[in-house]
Formats: structure tokens, C-alpha cells, sequence
């Protein structure tokens, strides 16, 4: 370096005002940024693969968990993903980094974060005590409903574009049940879209972006003792193997 610049980066140095070094630098474009997890929901007390997709993700070699005393993060390799015709790769993610992920029993859902090579630090969908069930296809349609216990936290995927998928539970009549949907708020690329109806079929209330965010939230009062059905589709008819979702259903209040 010339010795007139170094003079200049000195007294530029010099000359910060007290306090800039707690301003964060820009986002670089070529930074590492996570988006969202593969599968999206991760298993406290179990060791599992997981593959984080995002940009710049291809060259990644070191991966660190935070907010979970005693998890371990391993990197397993890293590759660029294509990016399907007329998908945003700012949405759906241009390369991954997959990991060997071991969550501690006691791991805090909304606690637990991965940062790959100085990215963003995403913060992690993990199971809580709803009991989980995964979802079963086919569940195209009413006749092939799956069948989920009230309370439970189905962790399913919109498979492809145009992929429905249908849950029925038992409800009484005076019920009242919330359906959520956790998507969009964890980087998935879905855009998720719910609607309930009762046992002949009939839509009862539908939801699509609830508080600001693309996931929605239904609070439904059940008219009668029965059948319910819940639909769960992506509002764009979108989809793919990586378009994670976690469908919660139980008693409201
Ligand atoms: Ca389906
Ligand atoms: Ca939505």
C-alpha cells in the first residue's frame, strides 16, 4: 500500500466518531444469507440432518447453533441448488449448506439460532410439547383427509405446485379451535392459505396473511358435534419438496 494511503486510512480511522464501531457494516451482496431449513421443524433431544437454503450458501464450511446449551452443529457439504423457472431465488434460495444438527432435549423453541459463515443468524422452527404428527399423502381430497388429533402440530410440505392438503379432526359442538399455520415466518417459501369446513363440506371461515405476516390464523366456534376438515394450500398454487410447513390445531383459550 502507498504511503500516503495509509496516511489517509489512519486519520479516517482517527476521525470516526465515538460509538461507529457498534454500527453494523452494509450487508454485503455476496454475504451467506440463511433463509430456511430443510425440513423446517427441528427435533429437540434427537440428532438430525437439516439443510439450510439460502444465497451464497454453496462455499459455506462452518455452520454455529446459538441458544441451545450443549447442541452440536456438524457441516455434512455444500452445493448451489437449481432455482426453478419463475421462482425468486430470493425466495426459494440459490445453494445450501447441509447440516448434522444435535438439539439438546431441553432446546427452547424460539431460542435457537444458525449462522453459516457470518450470515444472518436464522432462528429456528423447534417442536414444543404439541404433540407432532407428519403428514401422510395422499391428502388431496376430502375422501383422503388425514386424520389429526386436536391438539396436534402436523409438520407437512406443499409438494408441488398445486398440492393441497386435507386434515380432518373430531370437534363437539360449543368448540372453539384455532388453526395456525408457521411458514413464511421461519423463510419457507410457502405462502400458506387455510379453510375450514364442516362434515358436508361447507366452508366455515378461511384465512390467508393474519397480523402482518403471509401465515394465517383461524379462531373457528364449531356449530355442531361432527367432522371437520382443514385445507392447508399455498396461496400462490406454488410448492416444492423444500416448501415446509407446521399446521396447528387446538382448543382456543
Ligand atoms: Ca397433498
Ligand atoms: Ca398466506
Amino acid at each position: 500500500m502507498p504511503r500516503h494511503v495509509a496516511l489517509i486510512v489512519v486519520s479516517f480511522v482517527l476521525a470516526a466518531p465515538v460509538g461507529s464501531q457498534d454500527k453494523k457494516p452494509p450487508e454485503k451482496k455476496d454475504a451467506p444469507k440463511v433463509l430456511y431449513a430443510v425440513p423446517l421443524v427441528a427435533r429437540p433431544g434427537e440428532t438430525q440432518k437439516l439443510a439450510l437454503r439460502g444465497k451464497n450458501l454453496a462455499a459455506v464450511r462452518e455452520v454455529t447453533v446459538g441458544g441451545a446449551d450443549g447442541a452440536k452443529v456438524k457441516v455434512l457439504g455444500a452445493k448451489a441448488v437449481p432455482v426453478p423457472n419463475n421462482y425468486s431465488a430470493d425466495r426459494v434460495g440459490d445453494s445450501e449448506v447441509e447440516v448434522e444438527l444435535e438439539l439438546p432435549k431441553g432446546a427452547k423453541p424460539g431460542a435457537v439460532t444458525l449462522t453459516a459463515a457470518g450470515s444472518n443468524a436464522y432462528a429456528l422452527l423447534v417442536r414444543d410439547d404439541t404433540p407432532a404428527v407428519a403428514e401422510k399423502e395422499p391428502n388431496d381430497g376430502f375422501d383422503q383427509a388425514q386424520p389429526v388429533p386436536v391438539p396436534s402440530a402436523v409438520e407437512g410440505t406443499v409438494r408441488q405446485e398445486r398440492d393441497p392438503d386435507v386434515y380432518r379432526f373430531a370437534g363437539k359442538k360449543g368448540d372453539r379451535v384455532r388453526v395456525e399455520v408457521r411458514a413464511a415466518r421461519h423463510g419457507s417459501p410457502a405462502d400458506p392459505r387455510v379453510v375450514v369446513y364442516d362434515a358436508d363440506r361447507r366452508v366455515l371461515d378461511s384465512a390467508d396473511d393474519t397480523d402482518g405476516t403471509a401465515d394465517p390464523v383461524l379462531v373457528v366456534a364449531l356449530p355442531r358435534d361432527g367432522t371437520y376438515f382443514v385445507a392447508v394450500t399455498d396461496a400462490n398454487d406454488l410448492g416444492g419438496a423444500n416448501f415446509g410447513y407446521r399446521l396447528v390445531v387446538r382448543p382456543e383459550g
